[in-house]
């Protein structure tokens, strides 16, 4: 995809201001340049057992694609190819698993286009640990809106409807007060997915398992990746000169203060030196008095 002309202009800036800029800040911008390019990145985080292996599974319809269970099944991050746009889905380790494993998620979401962030119903509301992660997220430039980011909730099948539908509001009232934003939330069950399709069935039970729709929310913005990632880089890059700007003007400050109370310091020198010379000189002219007396 060839650079739209305003991020070249960011590269050129990085390159000639790096001095004025500073390491971090020129480091960001010349690494957004690179996130424009390569397939969509999509990536699933979620607590261990969440689902998000199977999710994957169901949205590639492929079963036994990425490996599933009840342990601790997804040990590091697996990447495989979906869609025509070959999109890559990046199943990752359970974010509760080691702490390594959250900061390598909360690092490699930072890369991607699409978060699909995987709850499942069977926990009831947002965990202590899911919400501090999102914060983590947050601290780290992810986008989180729902232009960006998806929220799965997994094992519909395992809920009454009415059940479903109350930690439904629970989650968007946790993710609007933690994150101030609001989710585009959608029930799915993965297995209801998986095993209708295994049996040839279409229509109704394949519709109703959710999968279809997250599908059909991945591939529309995958389609028209470009304009997604624009929009996502250029908010990055504001984001990044604000901070430039805002460390500037602080440096500046600094600076002014400096230089005041270096003034003020060297005038308190000169005042300072000023008393020692007329001391001195009032000893040396009491000296010079002594003198003329004795020879006098
Ligand atoms: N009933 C039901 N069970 C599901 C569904 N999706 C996943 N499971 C089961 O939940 C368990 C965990 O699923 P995984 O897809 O491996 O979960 P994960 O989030 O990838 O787990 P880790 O890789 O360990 O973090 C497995 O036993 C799945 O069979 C679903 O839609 N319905
Ligand atoms: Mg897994």
């Amino acid at each position: 995809m060839s650079h739209p002309n305003w991020l070249r202009l960011i590269a050129n800036i990085a390159e000639k201001h790096a001095g004025v800029l500073g390491e971090d800040a020129t480091r960001e911008l010349q690494g957004l340049a690179p996130l424009y390019d390569g397939p969509p990145r999509i990536v699933n985080l979620g607590l261990l057992n969440a689902g998000k292996s199977s999710l994957f599974n169901a949205v590639l319809q492929q079963p036994n694609r990425l490996k599933t269970g009840a342990a601790r099944t997804t040990a590091s991050t697996e990447e495989v190819t979906w869609g025509e746009t070959s999109a890559l889905l990046l199943d990752t380790p359970g974010l509760d698993a080691l702490e390594v494993d959250a900061l390598h998620a909360a690092q490699s979401a930072r890369l991607q286009d699409l978060v699909v962030f995987v709850h499942s119903l069977e926990q009831g509301e947002l965990e202590m640990g899911e919400l501090e992660f999102l914060d983590k997220l947050a601290a780290k430039g992810v986008e989180l809106s729902a232009d960006y980011c998806i929220v799965v909730l997994t094992k519909n099948d395992r809920k009454e409807r009415v059940e479903a539908e109350q930690i439904v509001a629970r989650v968007v009232d946790q993710w609007k007060a933690r994150l101030g934003v609001s989710p585009h939330p959608l029930c799915v069950s993965s297995q209801d997915f998986l095993d209708a399709l295994a049996q040839g069935r279409t229509g109704r039970r394949l519709e109703d398992s959710g999968i279809p729709e997250l599908q059909t929310w991945l591939q529309t913005r995958t389609n028209s990746l470009s304009d997604l990632r624009e929009g996502r880089i250029w908010k990055k890059a504001l984001q990044c000169l604000r901070r430039a700007k805002r460390d500037l003007v602080d440096q500046l400050q600094d600076l002014q203060a400096e230089d005041e109370t270096r003034q003020q310091r060297a005038t308190a020198n000169r005042v300072a030196s000023h008393a020692q010379a007329e001391e001195l000189f009032r000893a040396v002219d009491a000296k010079f008095e002594e003198l003329l007396r004795c020879g006098g």
